[in-house]
């Protein structure tokens, strides 16, 4: 396992569509290890693949820890997920996101989803969410088709927030092109 580099606004791999996956073998169980042990260390309670600039319909969940520090893992690793139905009932969170460091926004989604996915072994599996699981069950599968949570704010939020990370990663110049970042490149194919 390994920590990951995450990816972060203007980055436009966060803009691609990623490719659903066609099986579940080692390397891609590789690729879920690391993107738990990277979702645990930013700390996070989701990531997808693209956020370790892998575009494949890959993410983790683990929403466990929010309320109790203590709490046991309860990782999930979700493979090609679809929404097979989602609530007209609404529900408005805080979102955040590791790829928009240090800026969080209210934003509204249905509050209920179900969805049908491929679990870790390949197994087929149905999942019914609601609270902060529904948020970032919907917030995850979004990165999966380009879309940032971003994108539900007004036009006025988000480009303010676009203007400040385009102008923040000028200051900062181009990422360095070393170590993990090579590895990644090679591995995201
Ligand atoms: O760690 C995260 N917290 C979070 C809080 C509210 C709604 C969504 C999220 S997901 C985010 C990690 C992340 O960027 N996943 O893509
Ligand atoms: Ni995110």
């Amino acid at each position: 396992m390994a920590i990951r580099t995450i990816i972060a606004l203007p980055d436009p791999r966060l803009r691609l569509k990623c490719a659903p996956v066609p099986a579940i073998d080692a390397g891609i169980q590789a690729l879920m290890d690391d993107m738990l042990e990277t979702m645990y260390a930013a700390p996070g309670i989701g990531l997808a693949a693209i956020q370790i600039a892998v575009p494949k319909r890959v993410l983790v969940l683990d929403v466990a820890k929010r309320e109790d520090e203590n709490a046991a893992p309860e990782p999930l690793c979700i493979v090609n997920p679809e929404i097979l139905w989602t609530s007209d009932e609404l529900s408005t969170h805080q979102e955040g996101c590791l790829s928009i460091p240090e800026f969080f926004e209210d934003v509204e989604r249905p509050a209920r989803v179900r969805a049908r996915y491929l679990d870790r072994q390949g197994r087929a599996q149905e999942i019914e969410a609601d609270g902060i699981l529904a948020t970032c069950l919907q917030h995850e599968i979004d990165h999966l088709n380009g879309i940032l949570f971003i994108d539900h704010l007004s036009r006025l939020k988000r480009d303010r927030i676009t203007r400040k990370f385009a102008k923040t990663a000028k200051h900062r110049g181009p990422p360095r092109k070393s170590g993990a970042g090579k590895e990644q490149a090679a591995a995201g194919g």
